[in-house]
């Protein structure tokens, strides 16, 4: 058994979703017999971005909303380290929605797991960019007048190649895509149903049990990936499809930034610079 343990304990409300993302991560990470020491988690800032502090592996609890481009810049550094960058929807589909696009479009080979409880947790309940239409909370109290933001037909349309959706009370089902996630090599994007049973009354287990199904169309069909990513909206939340919605493989921008290729260091001399006279201008 890899140990993946820290002796930190969790900090999160009993009963939230985040437990399960934790437990699926380690396992998954532990099952594809990936060392500690070969694993960065980096993560932004909201209850579910203390992540990195519960994993031993390496870790960095970033800024809000820069997930993606603080471990695109870890997998730059070092190509050979397996990268899971996770936070919250508010982290990443508002503060970071615009990391989310390019993240999927430029199809870096890293990670990117959303603990997506429609709800911004850490500070106690105010409207996230999925909160539903018409739903009250702290920011909305006549309720969600916008419509909200739908992150798995966006990353399909900015170029994802892997894209899934998972629920955080099926674990085993969690952990297997978590897995795939992992094994693709491209930008592989998860979007994880995360119920927050403090500050979100709405979207909890029962509501997802009755909604979601294990969804099994061929996901190299874009088409199909299409029609399956707007299933939730086309049938007012009815069908939630859970699985791997479109996945194939495509060029990975890695190999254009790694270090070897533009040895961005090879002409300077070995002292160094002497930036003093370009200093002057900003004394
Ligand atoms: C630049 C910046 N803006 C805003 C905040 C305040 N802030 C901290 S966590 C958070 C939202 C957390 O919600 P989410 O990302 O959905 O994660 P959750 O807590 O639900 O897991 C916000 C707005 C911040 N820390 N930094
Ligand atoms: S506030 Fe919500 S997301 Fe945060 S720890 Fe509690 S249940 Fe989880």
């Amino acid at each position: 058994m890899i140990e993946y343990n820290t002796p930190e304990r969790p900090q999160w409300c009993p009963g939230c979703g985040d437990f399960s993302i934790h437990v699926a991560l380690k396992q998954a990470l532990h099952e594809l017999k990936i060392e500690p020491y070969n694993a960065v988690i980096v993560s932004g800032i909201g209850c579910g971005s203390k992540i990195p502090n519960y994993v031993r592996s390496y870790g960095v609890e970033g800024l809000h909303g820069r997930v993606i481009p603080t471990a695109v810049g870890v997998k730059i550094a070092n190509p050979s380290l397996t990268v899971v960058g996770i936070g919250g929807d508010g982290d990443g589909f508002s503060e970071g929605g615009n990391h989310f696009i390019h993240g999927a479009r430029e199809n870096f080979d890293i990670v990117y797991l959303v603990q997506d409880n429609k709800i911004y947790g850490l500070t106690t309940g105010q409207a996230s960019p999925t909160t539903h239409k018409g739903i009250k909370t702290k920011t909305t109290p006549d309720g969600n007048m916008v419509s909200e933001f739908r992150p798995v037909p966006m990353a399909l349309a900015a170029g994802a190649s892997f894209v899934a959706t998972a629920f955080a009370g099926d674990v085993l089902h969690l952990k297997e895509i978590i897995k795939q996630a992992i094994q693709h090599r491209g930008f592989a994007f998860v979007d994880i149903y995360q119920p927050c049973i403090t500050w979100n009354k709405y979207n909890t287990y029962d509501w997802y049990k009755e909604r979601v199904y294990k969804t099994d169309h061929d996901p190299s069909d874009w088409n199909k990936a299409w029609e399956k990513a707007w299933e939730p909206y086309t049938t007012n939340f009815e069908k939630i499809p859970l699985g791997v919605i479109y996945k194939k493989e495509r060029e990975i921008a890695d190999e254009f930034f790694s270090p070897g290729r533009h040895n961005l260091t090879k002409d300077l001399p070995p002292e160094g610079l002497d930036v003093s006279e370009l200093a002057k201008e900003f004394l």
